[in-house]
């Protein structure tokens, strides 16, 4: 038979670090709020939690490295909105942001979600920030939640 190593995101005792980026506030406060419900939902105390907020996507990969340096956090959330504008900006800042915060979690081997949101329009931002499409803030720190109960469960065997 072989051995199914999974978890569930249970927060209880946890320390949680959440970047997140200024840049598209609109979007990125309510990513926020989504981060911040499932945490507690899943039982992280509240003043276990920091926030530590930067200007845009592009910063939050040294943000996270920071955070992660500190070893005060057992995963980190980030948080972003990166729109799809009429230069390649875009490109730059979603491509940097992504491989940034992966290099952050595995040089720290420490669970660093990726939420951020990368849309052609705002409307589309929007819609996965709290509306019809779900919040991706809170999707993002339920996976950083159960990343590191799943890395508990592969380090007992
Ligand atoms: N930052 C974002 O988080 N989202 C964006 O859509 C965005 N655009 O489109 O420019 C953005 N730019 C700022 C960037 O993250 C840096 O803060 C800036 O380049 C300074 O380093």
């Amino acid at each position: 038979m072989p051995r199914h190593l999974q978890a569930s995101p249970n927060g209880e005792g946890l320390r949680i670090g959440i970047v997140l980026a200024r840049f598209n506030q609109s979007v990125t406060d309510p990513l926020l709020a989504g981060a911040l419900e499932a945490l507690v939902r899943h039982g992280v105390a509240e003043d276990a939690i920091d926030v530590a907020v930067v200007p845009g996507s592009f910063e939050l990969p040294l943000g996270a490295q920071r955070l992660a340096a500190s070893g005060r956090y057992d995963a980190l959330v980030c948080l972003g909105a990166v729109v799809r504008g009429e230069t390649p900006h875009f490109d730059f800042v979603a491509a940097e942001a992504a491989r940034g915060v992966a290099d952050v979690a595995r040089r720290h081997d420490l669970p660093v979600a990726f939420g951020v949101l990368t849309t052609d329009t705002i409307e589309q931002a929007l819609a996965r920030a709290g509306g019809e499409r779900g919040n991706k803030g809170y999707e993002a720190a339920v996976t950083a939640l159960e990343m590191v109960q799943v890395l508990r469960v592969v380090q007992k065997y």
